[in-house]
Formats: C-alpha cells, sequence, structure tokens
C-alpha cells in the first residue's frame, strides 16, 4: 500500500513532519510506504523551494485540492487553519493528522472531533512528546503501578524568545481568534496532553494568565502597533479525577530556557523526573533507591531501542515525529487505534479554555 500525502503548512513543521516521512522507510520498513504528493502555502515561491526540498510532487495554495485526492492529509497550518480543512478532509474518508493544539477555540475541536466520530478516517493531534522514548517508558512504569498511586503531577514547559527579543513582532500566535491561547495553547498543551497520558483526565483547575507585553509592532506595516490578546505566560493548579494534584506552568519569557518541556511525578512508591534537554534519559526513584537514578534509553527493552542505534547512540527531538507517524500509519493500516486522536486533542482544549476562564475569574476553580 502506498499513502499519498497532502501537507498544508511547509516551515518549521513542514520540515519536521517531511523529514519523519523520509526516515520511516528506513527504520519502519514493515509500514506503509508513503508518496509526498501536494504541499499547501499561501505564498507561491517560497512553498515551490520547500515542495522542492522536500520532495513533494506538485503544490496549491488553495487547500480544497489538497483534502480529497490523497490518502494523508497533515495540517500544520496555524491553529485557526485546523478546523475547516481537516473536516473537509475527515468526510473525504482521508487520514488526518493535525498539529496542536487541536483548534483555536473549544468549538472548533468540537466540530472537529464530531467529524472524526462520524468517519472511518484516523485522526490523530500531533501532540509529538508522548512519542519520547523516556516518556513511554514513564507510562509503562505507571500502569504497572511501579510508581503506586499517583499524588503529585508539575509540569513546566518554558521558552525564552519573547525575553531575549521583547520587540518581537505581532504574529497570528498572538492573536485569540488565530491561535486562541499563547503560551498556554503553544507549548502548555503538550503539558496539559502528557498530563493526561501519564496520570489521567483532570477534574478541575484554577489558572492565572499573564500578557507582559501589551502591544507589538505589525511587521509588515510601518509605525503599526497591535494588542496582543494572548497569554505570554500562564500557570496554573490541577486537581485530577484519581485524586492526584498538579502544578502547570509554560512561558515564552524565561529567559536563558530555550524549550525546556518539563515534567516530575510523585506516587505512593515512586517518583520520576523528566526534561527535554536530556530526552535520552528519566530519573527514576522506586522501592529501595536512595534518590533518584538515571535510567538511560535506546536500550533493547524501550518501544523504539530497536529500531535506532546500538545503545548509549542518542536519538533526538526530530525523533518523536516518526515514532508519531509510525503509530499513525500503523493504525492505518491496520484499522487500529491511534492516540492522542482528536478526542485527546479536544480534552486538552476544553482544559485550556477553563484555564482561561478561571483567570477571567481571579482565579475561581473550574470544574472540567
Ligand atoms: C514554538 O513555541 C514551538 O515550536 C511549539 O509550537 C512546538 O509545539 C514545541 O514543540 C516547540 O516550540
Amino acid at each position: 500500500m502506498t499513502l499519498r500525502v497532502g501537507m498544508l503548512g511547509y516551515t518549521f513543521m513542514g520540515t519536521a513532519h517531511s523529514n519523519a516521512l523520509d526516515r520511516l522507510p528506513m527504520f519502519f520498513p514493515e509500514l506503509p510506504e508513503t508518496e509526498r504528493y501536494v504541499l499547501v502555502g499561501r505564498r507561491e515561491e517560497p512553498l515551490a523551494e520547500a515542495a522542492d526540498r522536500f520532495d513533494f510532487e506538485t503544490t496549491t495554495t488553495d487547500w480544497e485540492d489538497a483534502v480529497d485526492d490523497v490518502d494523508v492529509f497533515c495540517n500544520l497550518g496555524p491553529n485557526y487553519m485546523h478546523v475547516e480543512p481537516s473536516i473537509a478532509a475527515l468526510e473525504n474518508g482521508v487520514h488526518v493528522l493535525s498539529e496542536k493544539p487541536l483548534a483555536a477555540s473549544v468549538e472548533g475541536a468540537e466540530r472537529m472531533a464530531e467529524a472524526a466520530r462520524q468517519s472511518d478516517a484516523v485522526a490523530a493531534t500531533g501532540f509529538n512528546y508522548r512519542f519520547v522514548p523516556a516518556i513511554q517508558y514513564a507510562k509503562d512504569l505507571i500502569d504497572a503501578g511501579e510508581l503506586g498511586d499517583i499524588r503529585h503531577f508539575t509540569g513546566r514547559y518554558m521558552q525564552g524568545h519573547l525575553a531575549r527579543n521583547p520587540d518581537a513582532g505581532w504574529s497570528w500566535r498572538v492573536s485569540k481568534e488565530k491561535a486562541g491561547a499563547g503560551a498556554l495553547g503553544d507549548i502548555g498543551s503538550h503539558t496539559i496532553d502528557l498530563a493526561r497520558f501519564l496520570v489521567g483526565d483532570f477534574e478541575r483547575v484554577s489558572g492565572n494568565c499573564r500578557t507582559f507585553v501589551e502591544e507589538r509592532p505589525v511587521p509588515w506595516k510601518d509605525d503599526e502597533m497591535r494588542e496582543i490578546e494572548v497569554d505570554d505566560a500562564y500557570s496554573a493548579q490541577v486537581d485530577f479525577e484519581n485524586g492526584a494534584m498538579g502544578v502547570l506552568e509554560a512561558t515564552r519569557a524565561a529567559f536563558g530556557e530555550r524549550n525546556n518541556n518539563y515534567v516530575e511525578i510523585h506516587g505512593t512508591k515512586g517518583s520520576l523526573k523528566f526534561e527535554l534537554e536530556r530526552l535520552n534519559e528519566i530519573k527514576v526513584s522506586l522501592e529501595d533507591d536512595r534518590g533518584y537514578r538515571r535510567v538511560l534509553m535506546n536500550e533493547h527493552d524501550d518501544p523504539y531501542g530497536d529500531r535506532w542505534w546500538p545503545p548509549g547512540h542518542n536519538i533526538g527531538w526530530e525523533h518523536t515525529f516518526v515514532h508519531e507517524y509510525a503509530s499513525f500509519l500503523s493504525a492505518i493500516e491496520e484499522g487500529g487505534e491511534h492516540r492522542p486522536d482528536f478526542e485527546d486533542g479536544l480534552a486538552v482544549q476544553r482544559v485550556i479554555d477553563a484555564i482561561q476562564r478561571s483567570d477571567e475569574d481571579d482565579g475561581r476553580r473550574i470544574e472540567l
């Protein structure tokens, strides 16, 4: 089986996803082959250049041309562009992998999840950090009861680009309508997804959102400033349905931080700590451990250990996308389940929305 791929988006995520598709035949040869067919974008010249580099056969500036004549549609556009093209693709029976957060609003995410329910196609949300081997290892430990009952979850996702570049220009990422949320939606959504994956569903949240810089210059218009409508940073206190409690935080304004995605979990019998900057390892404390032990990944017993290099030969951030596609394509081939799906994307969107509503109401606790 060869799956024809349409892809919307050709910058950062376009590169990450095309690279993943390129790696698959060599490292996951049992999966269906993919053919990079049509690349979608708004500006013809850079689009053509990207199509050439990513090895796509053709391009279009109209997404409607790319959601019927393909088997798989990868929606890597801005958040507000996830809804209509993904729904149209699903209605045509096309499998969809949409980037995160699923939409710019709960209403958009609900429509996408409903389209996925009505379709036989596979619908995936791009929370790629589930596919870090150390996160899968953590999930296995928790599911096997090695940590006991989970009491605490701490999730922080810290970036620093706004601190380093205080004059950063306005973009869709800071528009409420187009992005839905700021740091909370862009990187906080990853933390919320990891919390749900590793600990379980949220019961209630209390949120605090902050915009440090109120307006920013519009890069393509001289002397025009535009209001910033979303958060530069957020924090939240959460309760999980299983009784665990959690503290979440994300920012774009932490000087010194680049892309620090951090998770810490404590249970009645054990604890673990993971940080993306050291993604080939995880720290665990179980039973007789006196403090934390560093466990290296890429061993033969980790889910992807036999796929890449011999033990101790590290993998990187880009491999999370390869693993994500491996799961997605195998669900397509075998008609099985792929998670995170659109229901997971919707659940995360509801938490984002609840944190925003709580913030607007002086931190009142909101039930989910
Ligand atoms: C930008 O903040 C960004 O690229 C996010 O959009 C990604 O989801 C995250 O993985 C890295 O940072």
